[in-house]
């Protein structure tokens, strides 16, 4: 999965699909059309940064940024398109644009989210989040950070079952990041397979994260790549189905060397 941040301040590719103030698409489509060429099958847009700190953005704002964005993506390339949102307004209409799954960092529990997600009829990838992005960083703190998270995705998938969404539709992800420390992120990696034992498919985003830059040393974040590549790999061969990434091709040539030992 090509992770393509439709931000003006996104963490770590931050305003590089903007061009004076104004989302470009033509920079957009370009930039989907060499995830896509790298080997992404499926490509991620998302409006609202989720960045720690990050500030709340409008409704309006988020729908302004997607859809033009989610509309010439679909109707340029043949790909899976995954929105990366939280509102149920962003969720409706990409859903009648022809997005394929809904990816929320806040496992639809905003107002109207999770009905939303029902109508569409679409696949969801449920995050764990502890706090919201403003303040989640501030000071994480879990008793036992495996089964709180774990417990967690199994309240939200149960919520969903209940509300109509059917279990083969369901991704779960442990959110790396989201209220987490380094301590947290790392103990959570050892511990994928209990999510993978769940038989619902892994989605797995560590690319260019903090815990990355903490472990190697590393502010800037395009310095990430190596770590990020390193740990996604770790994360396939721990069970997880789906990779969100910045680095499509670094990323796909790590994961075919891998391949290529299996016959
Ligand atoms: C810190 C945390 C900095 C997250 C930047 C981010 C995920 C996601 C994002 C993830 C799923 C970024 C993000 N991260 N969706 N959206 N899983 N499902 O890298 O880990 O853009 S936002």
């Amino acid at each position: 999965m090509g992770i393509v941040n439709v931000t003006p301040d996104s963490f770590s590719d931050g305003g590089r699909l903007y061009t004076n103030s104004q989302v470009d698409i033509s920079k957009t489509l370009r930039t989907v059309e060499n995830m896509l060429l790298e080997g992404a099958d499926i490509i991620d847009i998302g409006g609202e940064s989720t960045r720690p700190g990050a500030a709340e953005v409008t409704n309006q704002q988020e729908l302004d940024r997607v859809i033009p964005v989610l509309d010439a993506v679909i109707a340029r390339f043949d790909t899976i398109v995954s929105i990366d949102t939280s509102t149920s307004t962003v969720i409706k209409e990409a859903a009648d644009r022809g997005a394929s799954l809904i990816n929320d960092v806040r496992a639809l529990s905003r107002d109207g989210a999770l009905k939303a997600a029902v109508d569409s009829q679409l696949p969801v990838c449920l995050m764990h989040m502890q706090n919201q992005p403003k303040i989640m960083q501030s000071a994480p703190t879990y008793f036992d950070v495996v089964n709180e998270v774990f417990e967690f995705l199994m309240l939200r998938k149960q919520r969903c079952l209940e509300a109509g969404i059917e279990s083969s539709k369901i991704i779960l992800d442990p959110g790396f990041g989201f209220g987490k420390t380094l301590a947290h992120n790392l103990t959570l990696f050892n511990a994928i397979e209990k999510f993978t034992d769940t038989g619902h498919p892994i989605l797995v985003g560590v690319s260019r994260k903090s815990m990355i830059g903490q472990i190697l040393g590393l502010e800037n974040t395009e310095n990430r790549v190596i770590g990020s590549v390193a740990l996604a790999l770790m994360a396939a061969q721990r069970g997880a189905k789906i990779l969100r990434v910045h680095d499509v091709l670094e990323t796909r040539q790590a994961i075919d060397m891998w391949q290529s030992t299996h016959f």
